[in-house]
């Protein structure tokens, strides 16, 4: 099928082709990358966009129960969802929500939403790019909301946080009044705090952990991008269904506010112009593994390795050489 037919099923909203148009980008192959490009800026070209929710917290927390609640919520209120999962250690458990699948039975069957799981391909460059051409891909489809789910394990957070227009953080509730070592660094992306599993007997832990990290967002650095009161903390359950509408007004309050005040647009151009840098870095580096790149490594490693070379004269040699090739 040619790029130009299959962007075309896309932006008609075919799921198949859908499908078929992220199985292209994940490709590693030199021809599939070409027409990856291609199809993707047909994509873009359709101007249409997604509300796209990064969600992020450690394996437990409730994600994929979360996220069936939340679809099933916004797919009842007549919205197309795409669930993409980021997830870098699943060349090692075979793909985070294709083993969750079960936790996600009713999304996954509706013909409203669509559940793509991880790639089998664990470095995170080649990660970030599919998910955010797959993220392309299901604004061009015509989806209203694409969900991105990653597993905290740290890179893939920042990942995630630099794709997407809200970041959130799903917790559980802690046993003590520990914050759960959950990195500065995180919670100053987080636009919303989700304590999942406010219920039954979880209920006052959960609240009492809400209300610490309501505190700990209280003392960050106010950010540009915030109206008065977010980033926010908020209680959840995925299981009673509870929480969920709250969170989303909460989410459609904060994106309607950074629309109107600009946020929106120049975080997107922001990212946009960070994943040019990104892409060139990674071409960079993609050299070194290429011949003649690679011969050359080679053989002046192996003469530092023998002495004959210093690491800083050896690489000033292989610098210039590349600078000529
Ligand atoms: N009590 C309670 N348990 C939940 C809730 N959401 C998820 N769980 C349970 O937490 C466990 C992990 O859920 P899962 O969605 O697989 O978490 P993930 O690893 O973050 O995707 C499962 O046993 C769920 O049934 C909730 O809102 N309340
Ligand atoms: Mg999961």
């Amino acid at each position: 099928m040619e790029m130009t037919d299959l962007a075309n099923a896309v932006i008609a909203g075919d799921r198949r082709a859908l499908a078929r148009a992220i199985t292209r980008v994940e490709s590693a192959r030199a021809d599939h990358r070409a027409e990856a490009v291609d199809l993707v800026a047909q994509a873009r070209a359709a101007g249409r966009q997604a509300l796209r929710i990064g969600l992020s917290g450690t394996p437990g927390v409730g994600k994929s129960t979360f996220i069936e609640a939340f679809g099933m919520m916004l797919v009842a209120q007549g919205l197309r969802v795409a669930v993409l999962a980021v997830d870098p250690s699943s060349a090692r458990s075979g793909g985070s929500i294709l083993g969750d699948k079960t936790r996600m039975e009713r999304l996954s069957r509706d013909p409203a939403a669509f559940i793509r799981p991880s790639p089998s391909q664990a470095q995170m460059g080649g990660v970030a790019r599919r998910t955010r051409e797959a993220v392309a891909l299901c604004e061009a489809a015509g989806f209203d909301v694409v969900l991105v789910e990653t597993v905290g394990v740290g890179q893939s957070e920042t990942v995630v946080a630099e794709i997407c227009d809200l970041f959130i953080l799903l917790l559980a509730p802690a046993g003590g009044d520990e914050l759960q070592g959950v990195k500065r660094g995180i919670m100053e992306m987080a636009d919303l705090i989700l304590v999942n599993k406010a219920d039954g007997d979880l209920k006052p832990a959960a609240q009492r952990t809400r209300a610490d990290y309501a505190g700990a967002l209280h003392l960050l650095r106010r950010r540009p991008q915030d109206p008065e009161g977010f980033p926010k903390a908020l209680c959840v359950s995925a299981i009673e269904d509870s929480g969920l509408t709250e969170a989303w007004a909460d989410m459609q309050r904060l994106a309607g506010w950074r629309k109107a005040n600009g946020h929106w647009q120049s975080r997107r151009a922001h990212q946009a112009r960070h994943w040019f840098g990104e892409e060139v870095r990674q071409g960079l580096l993609s050299v070194l593994d290429r011949e003649p790149a690679k011969g050359s490594m080679a053989a002046l490693g192996a003469r530092v390795e023998a002495g004959d070379l210093s690491p800083e004269a050896a690489a000033t040699q292989m610098l210039a050489l590349l600078g000529r090739a």
